[in-house]
């Protein structure tokens, strides 16, 4: 073996090594993406969160000038009356990092007045049975009912799949280095 396979190799396994990192590590979220977090716009938070599949470990960075709006995490009664009295939390630096420790839904709105009427506000949901990565093909099959309260290890089953998958990676790229060596 020269050198340079030598050195391609262990670039290539690096590659591989951080890839592999990456699909276990939680996701970092900017709600409204690049609009952040406003009334200018009419941002759908609705569709922009929809368009997500969230997880626990998840991010959500809100970014707004925090002279005209900030961010109180509310239940599900007081999101639906736009409700800013009695929030659970309150974050008002103009940059807040939100992590999602657990399942369900985590409901934010904006307390100035009149915006969450306006629409900022933003259901971050969190399913709590975990959807199957592999859908079956098979329409025929009733939809089983969960139970209510999934255990806390429900979430092993993913992870465990994220590892396959970056040891897949890791192999796929292993492979990629006998073809480039010895072709
Ligand atoms: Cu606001």
């Amino acid at each position: 073996m020269d050198m340079g396979v030598g050195c391609r190799a262990v670039a290539l396994l690096l590659v591989a090594m951080f890839a592999g990192l990456e699909v276990s590590m939680a996701a970092v979220y900017k709600v409204g993406d690049s609009a952040g977090w406003t009334i200018i716009g009419n941002i759908d938070y609705r569709a922009w969160a929809a368009s997500k599949t969230f997880h626990v470990g998840d991010v959500m960075i809100f970014e707004y000038n925090s002279q005209y709006h900030n961010v109180l995490q509310v239940t599900h009664k007081e999101y639906q009356a736009c409700n800013s009295s009695a929030p659970i939390a309150t974050y008002s630096t103009g940059n807040d990092s939100i992590t999602i420790t657990k399942r369900g839904h985590h409901l934010f709105l904006c307390g100035f007045t009149g915006h969450c009427q306006a629409g900022q506000k933003v259901d971050i949901n969190v399913p709590r049975t975990p959807l199957s990565p592999t859908p079956s093909p098979s329409p025929s099959s009733p939809a089983t009912i969960a139970p209510a309260a999934p255990p806390p290890s429900a979430a092993a089953p993913r992870y465990a799949l994220m590892g396959l998958l970056g040891k897949l990676g890791l192999s796929m790229a292993v492979f990629a280095v006998f073809l480039s060596g010895f072709a």
